[in-house]
């Protein structure tokens, strides 16, 4: 009956049990996974952007193997993160086109440019940093098929972040040139990856019933914490500053405080005003119409397979 489907749904949660495609969820479950996985692959796809503008750019062989190598498992990600979104019934090109036309979001990180080469390695550290701070408690999400995927991504978002610290590493050995590069870059990234987990909790209107359904499993301001404390000592060991002035340990909370977030540039990137929004939207869509063809080709073939294995 309905009411035992609910207590199966509602004792899962409970005994931190992972609920699966078999199993009925409420709507509302069903729509905040969606929306949250949709995004999340969005992002990935999206993200593809700001680095693989540098493969042909890339100033070695080593380093472009390398950046390749990334954007590739990024792509990985995307695919295998939309595959769990249809496990919940939701469809691949219809999130596709959610995205491209602007109704379904992807992470405002990826709305910043890549000046120089250094940006790659900021993004690998702190990007990429912030990501996995923000994704290894979700392979304890409630929902299996997008717990699993968890697990993997962060293993390969591990090693994406290491890629982009030992590049940083490696410039600052370098040039004076270098290093104020990689001193540039993490000044114009520092702000938005703190971005990159959502508004401050009392203005973040998913979290709460979220993290009730332990879809999400901490809130927005404490990851961010988290990050801010890994951060600065990566960052002294590095040789670079990070771009604000209040940052100073609170013996008391045993936490870093840190400086206000302009708030009014996060929302002005959502509501797509950043400095690269249209940019990125117009390549997505670029890409799905080019693909158009091999898409058809591939229909036409299954159909024509199906077709003569029914003769
Ligand atoms: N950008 O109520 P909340 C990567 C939206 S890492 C854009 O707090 P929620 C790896 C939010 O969706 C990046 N929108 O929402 C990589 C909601 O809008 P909606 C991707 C944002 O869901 C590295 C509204 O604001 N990672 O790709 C952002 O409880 C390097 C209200 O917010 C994930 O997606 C934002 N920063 O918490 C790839 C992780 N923040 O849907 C390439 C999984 C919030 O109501 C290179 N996602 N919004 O219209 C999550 O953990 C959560 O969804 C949060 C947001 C924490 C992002």
């Amino acid at each position: 009956s309905d009411a035992e489907l609910e207590r199966h749904f509602e004792r899962t949660i409970e005994r931190d049990q992972r609920l699966e495609p078999r199993d009925w969820v409420p709507e509302g479950y069903r729509k905040t996974v969606v929306r949250q996985i949709a995004q999340h692959a969005h992002s990935e796809i999206i993200g593809m952007q700001p680095e693989g503008a540098w493969i042909t750019r890339a100033p070695s062989l080593r380093r472009k193997a390398i950046l390749l190598a990334k954007v590739q498992d990024e792509a990985g990600h995307g695919l295998y993160l939309y595959s769990a979104a249809e496990t919940l019934g939701a469809d691949r090109a219809d999130l596709t086109d959610k995205l491209i036309s602007g109704r379904q979001k992807y992470s405002s990180i990826f709305n910043y440019p890549t000046l120089t080469f250094a940006d790659v390695g900021v993004i690998g550290w702190l990007v990429d940093g912030a990501a996995i701070c923000n994704q290894v408690p979700l392979c304890r999400s409630s929902y299996g098929p997008y717990a699993r995927a968890m697990i993997r991504i962060c293993k390969e978002e591990s090693f994406h972040q290491r890629q982009g610290y030992e590049l940083l590493m490696t410039m600052m050995r370098g040039t004076e040139a270098q290093r104020r590069m990689v001193q540039e870059a993490t000044d114009r990234w520092w702000w938005p990856s703190l971005m990159m987990f959502g508004p401050p909790d009392a203005d973040s209107p998913n979290t709460e019933q979220s993290m009730t359904w332990k879809v999400k499993r901490h809130t927005n301001d404490e990851l961010r914490q988290r990050f801010v404390d890994m951060s600065v000592p990566q960052a002294e060991a590095l040789g670079v500053s990070l771009p604000d002035p209040d940052l100073k340990w609170n013996a008391d909370r045993g936490h870093y405080d840190f400086g206000p977030i302009d708030w009014d540039e996060f929302k002005n990137v959502l509501r797509g005003n950043g400095p690269c929004n249209a940019e990125r939207i117009a390549h997505r869509r670029r890409a799905q119409e080019d693909g158009a063809w091999v898409r058809e080709a591939a229909a036409a073939h299954a159909a024509k397979q199906a077709a003569l294995k029914g003769r």
